[in-house]
């Protein structure tokens, strides 16, 4: 017998700190709230009407009460189909308040899209705007309540917000084990998936930024962040919502994203840090504008959830010589953050172009060979792997998936491969998992390939991500197509499109006579984006 492989973990840098592990995700975020009560929280980047964390505080508490009223408890889901907004802020920690879960969708998915996430969710309640009720109304067993004015048929946020905030129940909130939030993922393979983030994971995630001497994402509170991305998608939610909000910094909100737009709310909010995507990046420093806007104030850009390049890193620095920009890696079954730019601490360590941060505190990370699974040491790429308590409970009422995802020894198989420098610090190399990232929007194969498949005129469909400048990939398919169906590209493009949110569209069709397949029926996905690279797909 020989001995034991050795075990190559990577850890951050920085000292483990003292996480705490019995709050509820509110009570953790507003721990500190007597002494900011009256500065600022929340900015509507339209109105630039100002919430303090007070007033966050309070209203959180009386939508609570209203959910309360309208039979949300201890255990419910709520679903938010919100684009940013204060409302979205609220409603988020109000049913974090009762004991509730919050599952998030983006308010432009289909009505079919959304009525499978409320069917597997189980959401008993809906928030949403006036524009998007009709979506959710025909919803058996839901109650909708709609922010703004006007809406019929349905319950008021206002209504809501004007309960009594003193009387709330009584709710013990178990912080390890019950969910706050339910984000959909298709992790590494297959259909979206319900992922259950506990009180306990999150708080954890966030403490592993921004808590401690020196936090590894330094926020402060005088800070402003700039909430451009939508906070239905966990790194929002997480890095900018939960994270400002712990750190007292002050958040303008933006509901959708435009370049001017957000260069003058950056200007008018002396914004500094910006949480951003790749292509938003590329927007801002391809933009004309970025010149005629003072955007001096900027001391962070962050970058994340799909990579970007070095070249792109380059010339963002030229322009915004002031800021300090690096990136975060996160996941949303990982809890969502495995590591994060240490440029961005406190006591910053510089940090290589390309690189996507170094292993968050409090957490272990291994790269794997996904071949004999043994762990690799330092430079040698391998499937990135973590643990930690930051990490999902699991997929909901999905123990299968669940175990293929957390191994018994308590580690998360990312699906991205990667490796780890004689620095500490990440690179991503390429993906293991099917799933594709539309400018940092997950597709799912399976969720188009069944629908192809689903078409009388395809005999078989596979689904794969092709390399595009400005989303970073986009999804194409190979199509089968019955013998005599004649059915076009276009055809079958249409017929997608009407099913599925923009990002899940489409933009190619490539007809084969045959899907690639292994001999247990899986399909070599390998092969078909090898084809797509060598620029020959049929
Ligand atoms: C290359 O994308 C996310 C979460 C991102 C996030 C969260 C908090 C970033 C910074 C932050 O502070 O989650 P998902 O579940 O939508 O997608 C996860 C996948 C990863 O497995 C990886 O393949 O998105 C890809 N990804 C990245 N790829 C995420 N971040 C990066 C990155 N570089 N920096």
């Amino acid at each position: 017998m020989g001995s034991l492989p050795e075990q190559f973990v990577f850890r951050s840098r920085l000292p483990d700190i003292a996480i705490p592990d019995h709050l509820p995700l509110h009570d953790y975020v507003f721990e500190r709230l007597a002494d900011r009560r009256d500065r600022a929280c929340l900015i509507d980047g339209a109105t630039g009407e100002t919430l303090s964390f007070g007033d966050v505080d309070a209203l959180s508490r009386r939508v609570a009460a209203g959910l309360s009223s309208i039979g949300v408890c201890h255990g419910s889901t709520v679903m938010l189909l919100l684009p940013n907004s204060v409302e979205f802020a609220v409603a988020f920690l109000a049913s974090s308040r009762l004991g509730a879960v919050t599952t998030t969708a983006n308010p432009l998915h289909t009505p079919p899209e959304i009525a499978k996430q409320v069917a597997a969710s189980g959401a008993t309640v809906v928030v949403t705007e006036p524009a998007f009720v009709a979506k959710v109304s025909g919803l058996a067993g839901v109650t909708v309540v709609a922010t703004g004015g006007g809406a019929e048929r349905c319950a008021s946020f206002a209504g809501l917000a004007a309960a009594d905030g003193s009387a709330l129940p009584e709710v013990a909130i178990d912080v390890a084990n019950d969910a706050v939030a339910l984000p959909y993922s298709s992790g590494t393979t297959g259909l979206p998936k319900g992922v259950m983030l506990s009180h306990r994971g999150l708080v954890t995630s966030v403490a592993q930024l921004v808590d401690g001497e020196n936090p590894n994402l330094h926020l402060r509170e005088d800070d402003v962040v700039l909430c451009v991305l939508p906070m239905f998608h966990v790194y929002s939610l997480h890095s900018i919502l939960l994270c400002g909000m712990r750190a007292g910094a002050a958040i303008v909100v933006m509901k959708r994203f435009d370049t001017v737009k957000m260069l003058q709310l950056v200007e008018r909010h002396g914004v500094t840090i910006a949480p951003l995507v790749p292509p938003i990046v590329v927007e801002m420093a391809k933009s004309d504008a970025l010149d005629r806007h003072d955007l001096s104030s900027i001391r962070m850009v962050i970058s994340g959830a799909a990579p970007m390049g070095k070249e792109l890193q380059d010339i963002v620095h030229a322009k915004l010589p002031n800021a300090v920009l690096g990136q975060g890696y996160g996941m949303t079954e990982a809890g969502p953050v495995l590591s994060m730019c240490m440029a961005f601490a406190k006591e910053p360590t510089p940090v290589k172009s390309g690189a996507c941060g170094t292993v968050v505190r409090n957490a272990e990370l291994k790269i794997v060979d996904p071949d004999t699974g043994l762990s690799l040491p330092r430079n040698q790429p391998g499937e990135i792997c973590i643990r930690g308590k930051q990490i999902m409970k699991g997929y909901l009422n999905n123990p299968e998936a669940t175990e293929k995802t957390i191994d018994k020894d308590g580690w998360l198989h990312t699906g991205d491969i990667g490796f780890v420098d004689d620095d500490d610090e990440i690179f991503i190399v390429d993906r293991l998992k099917e799933l594709i990232k539309y400018k940092g929007f997950q597709v799912a194969p399976a969720e188009l390939e069944a629908m192809l498949i689903a078409h009388a005129a395809v005999a078989d469909a596979a689904v794969v991500p092709m390399k595009d400048d400005s989303c970073g990939e986009i999804p194409v398919a190979f199509v089968v197509a019955r013998d005599g169906s004649g059915i076009t590209d276009d055809e079958i493009k249409q017929y997608v499109a009407k099913q599925v949110v923009f990002y899940k569209r489409l933009h190619k069709i490539f007809f084969v006579d045959a899907i690639p397949k292994a001999p247990s029926g899986k399909i070599l996905r390998k092969d078909l984006r090898a084809k797509l690279a060598a620029g020959i797909p049929a």
